[in-house]
């Protein structure tokens, strides 16, 4: 397993719809590993493909709760969802501080459906479905978002957006 490098706004490839996965190789496997041990590393709850610079549809997510990176008494849940759809949304909605790993430093509130429907891949190639809510319900919702080229900070009034984008240019100009 390999640990990618994580791509951070202005790059283009966080702007982009990703492709369907044909099929689930050893390509697509050692992906989804890459995927989970840059998760953790980073860490994060959630991490898209398209935040390695892979413009495929693929996320993978562990939404467990542990103490802090460190406690062990908590198993780690990876998910791998391979060409997810959202297939219900409920009227109801939540909002939850949200972070990204694309965007480092910056948390805001993002209101969304409470609860979804989601139709994906697994790892093994097997067709589920499942009904997420609460922090599982937001986390889907964002790393599907990332598959269509869309960031939480789309959902910010336009000024806060701006202000976000042009300190990470200046920060990715000085780097
Ligand atoms: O690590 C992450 N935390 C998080 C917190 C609230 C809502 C969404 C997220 S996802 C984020 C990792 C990330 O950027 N995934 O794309
Ligand atoms: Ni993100």
């Amino acid at each position: 397993m390999t640990t990618r490098e994580i791509k951070f706004i202005p790059e283009q490839c966080l702007r982009e719809v990703c492709a369907p996965i044909e099929d689930i190789n050893d390509e697509t496997l050692k992906l989804a590993d890459d995927m989970l041990q840059t998760m953790y590393d980073a860490p994060g709850i959630g991490l898209a493909a398209s935040q390695i610079g892979v413009l495929k549809r693929m996320f993978v997510l562990d939404v467990a709760e542990r103490e802090s990176e460190e406690d062990e008494s908590v198993e780690r849940e990876p998910m791998v969802f391979i060409n997810p759809k959202i297939t219900w949304s409920s009227e109801e909605t939540s909002v939850y501080q949200e972070g990204c790993l694309s965007i480092p430093g910056v948390y805001e509130d993002v209101e969304r459906p409470s609860q979804v429907r989601v139709s994906f891949l697994g790892r093994d190639g097997k067709q589920q479905e499942i009904k997420a809510s609460g922090l599982l319900a937001t986390c889907v919702q964002h790393e599907l978002d990332h598959l269509d080229g869309i960031l939480f900070i789309d959902y910010l009034s336009r000024l806060k957006r701006e202000r976000i984008v042009k300190k990470m240019t200046k920060q990715a100009k000085q780097a």
